[in-house]
C-alpha cells in the first residue's frame, strides 16, 4: 500500500490562486508533485520559488514527455482540457482532475455546492451569512475568494462552495450535501462548444448529491439523473409543497416556504426581481443544509450586496452611478439593465465591452432600447456589440474606462443613472472584473 502511494507523482497545471493552493495541500501532506504553466512568468512563480524552491517548475508550452511523467494532473480552471497536450497525456493514461476534486476527498464536513450562470457569488455569501447567524462554523469558498483547499480544516461544520463550470469539468465526485445549478445562460462560449456542454460541465455538481436545489422557472437548472433525490425549488411565483416562492397578501409581497410568509419582501436590503430569487434559492439551500428559518431572515435582512455586483457608488447631479464590473456575461448584464431600468425615474447610461468570449449579444437590445439613452462600449469586441445593437440607440466607441466615465457623465440627465454592465470579461483591458471595477469607481470618485 505505502509502495503504491509512494510511487504516485503529480502535476499541478496552472499557477495561479488555485494553483498555489494545489501546491501547499500536496506539500503538506508529503506527496510528490512538479508545477507547469503555459506562460512563461505565471502570477505565483515568485511565491512558489520562495516558499517552495525544491519543486521543479516547468513554464511556457506543455511538454507531454513531462506530463506523462504523473500519475495525475490537477488541471487549473483557466486551462481547457481541450489543450491537446493535456489531451494527449489523458489518451497515455493519464487522469485529469482538479483542485474541487481534491477537495471532495478530503473534505470532512457536509459541503453546499452552488454553480450557475449568473447569481452564484451573490447566493454563496447569502449561504456563509445565514449559517454564521445559525452559529455554525462554516467555511466559504471556491470560485469566489478562498481557493476550496485552504478552507479545508477539522475545526469546520459546513463548507458553503461557488463552483464554476471550468471547476466542475475536473470534479468526478462531488458528494454535496445539497447542490444546485441556480440558473443557466449563455457564457464561455470561446470553451465550449455550445450551450449543451456548457450546461453538461455545470450538471455534475449533482454527481453523489444527497439534496438538490431547482429554479421552478429554469428548466435547465433541473438535474438530469437523480430520481428519488429529496429536491428543494424556488421562483418568483407562488411556491407548493417543499417549495421557496413569492406569496402576495393584503398588497404586501412575501418570502414564502410553502404555505407559510417568512418576511416581506419590503426587508430586503438588495432590490430588484432576481434578488428575491437570490433570497429563495438562499433560503432553499440553507434549509436543506439544516439551518433554522429565524437566523436565515436575519442574515438576509442585514445583506446589503457584494462589491462590483451593481454597486451604487456615487450620485453627482442628480445622476447616480452603479458598479457591475461582475456583469460578465450577457445574462448579468440584462438582469442589471432591467432591474435598475425599472427603479430609476431617468435612463440608464450604459458602459460596456471588453472580451465577448463567442457571446450571442442580440438579447440585450430590445431591454437597452427600453431601459437607455446611451452607450458607450469599450474593449476588444465593441464592434459585436455595436452591431448587435444597431441604431436602437446612440453609441459611443470610446478608448480608456476613465474616458468613458467621463462621456458618460456629459450624457447623462437628471434622475439617470451611469452603469458599468459590461457583458463581457474584463482580460482585454485588465488583470480582471475586480480591478475593471476598481478604476471605475475611481474614475467615477475623479469626476469633478
Ligand atoms: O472564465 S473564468 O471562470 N472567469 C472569468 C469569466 O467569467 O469570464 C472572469 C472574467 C473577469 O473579467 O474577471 C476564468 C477565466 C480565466 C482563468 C480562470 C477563470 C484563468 C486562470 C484561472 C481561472 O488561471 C490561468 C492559468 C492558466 C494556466
Amino acid at each position: 500500500m505505502s509502495l503504491i502511494a509512494s510511487s504516485h507523482f503529480r502535476i499541478v497545471v496552472g499557477l495561479g490562486k488555485s494553483g498555489m493552493s494545489l501546491v501547499r495541500f500536496l506539500a503538506n501532506r508529503g506527496v510528490a508533485f512538479a508545477v507547469a504553466d503555459t506562460r512563461e512568468n505565471p502570477p505565483e512563480l515568485a511565491t512558489l520559488r520562495r516558499d517552495y524552491p525544491q519543486v521543479e517548475v516547468r513554464c511556457g508550452e506543455l511538454d507531454v514527455e513531462f506530463l506523462c511523467r504523473a500519475d495525475e494532473l490537477y488541471v487549473s480552471p483557466g486551462l481547457a482540457l481541450a489543450t491537446p497536450a493535456l489531451q494527449q497525456a489523458a489518451a497515455r493514461g493519464v487522469k485529469l482532475s482538479g483542485d474541487i476534486e481534491l477537495f471532495a476527498r478530503n473534505a470532512k464536513a457536509p459541503i453546499v455546492a452552488i454553480s450557475g450562470s449568473n447569481a452564484k457569488s451573490t447566493v454563496t455569501t447569502l449561504v456563509g451569512e445565514m449559517a454564521a447567524a445559525a452559529g455554525k462554523r462554516v467555511a466559504v469558498g471556491g470560485n469566489l475568494g478562498t481557493p476550496a483547499l485552504d478552507l479545508l480544516s477539522d475545526d469546520v461544520e459546513l463548507y458553503v462552495l461557488e463552483l464554476s463550470s471550468f471547476q466542475l469539468e475536473t470534479t468526478d465526485h462531488l458528494g454535496a450535501e445539497v447542490a444546485t445549478v441556480l440558473n443557466i445562460s449563455e457564457d464561455h462560449m470561446d470553451r465550449y462548444s455550445g450551450l449543451p456542454a456548457y450546461h453538461l460541465a455545470k450538471h455534475r455538481i449533482f454527481r453523489g448529491a444527497r439534496q438538490v436545489v431547482v429554479n421552478r422557472q429554469d428548466a435547465l437548472s433541473r438535474p438530469l439523473i437523480g430520481e428519488g433525490v429529496p429536491c428543494w425549488t424556488f421562483g418568483l411565483n407562488k411556491p407548493d409543497i417543499n417549495g421557496f416562492g413569492l406569496r402576495e397578501e393584503n398588497g404586501e409581497k412575501y418570502l414564502t416556504f410553502q404555505f407559510e410568509n417568512l418576511m416581506p419582501v419590503s426587508e430586503l436590503k438588495i432590490r430588484g426581481a432576481h434578488n428575491q430569487a437570490n433570497a429563495l434559492s438562499a433560503l432553499a439551500l440553507g434549509h436543506a443544509a439544516g439551518l433554522p428559518f429565524e437566523p436565515m431572515l436575519q442574515a438576509l435582512r442585514s445583506f446589503g450586496g457584494l462589491v462590483h455586483r451593481c454597486q451604487w457608488l456615487r450620485e453627482r447631479q442628480g445622476v447616480s452611478y452603479y458598479d457591475d464590473s461582475k456583469a460578465t456575461n450577457v445574462g448579468a448584464a440584462l438582469a442589471a439593465i432591467e432591474g435598475l431600468g425599472e427603479d430609476i425615474p431617468g435612463k440608464l447610461i450604459l458602459i460596456a465591452g471588453g472580451e465577448g468570449k463567442g457571446a450571442d449579444f442580440s438579447g440585450l437590445k430590445a431591454p437597452v432600447a427600453a431601459h437607455c439613452r446611451a452607450v458607450v462600449l469599450i474593449g476588444r469586441d465593441a464592434e459585436l456589440i455595436a452591431s448587435a445593437l444597431g441604431d436602437s440607440v446612440p453609441l459611443l466607441r470610446i478608448k480608456t474606462l476613465e474616458e468613458a466615465v467621463q462621456r458618460a457623465a456629459e450624457w447623462a440627465q437628471e434622475g439617470d443613472a451611469v452603469l458599468l454592465a459590461p457583458a463581457c470579461a474584463s482580460f482585454d483591458m485588465f488583470k480582471n472584473f475586480e480591478v475593471r471595477g476598481q478604476m471605475f469607481a475611481q474614475a467615477v470618485r475623479d469626476l469633478s
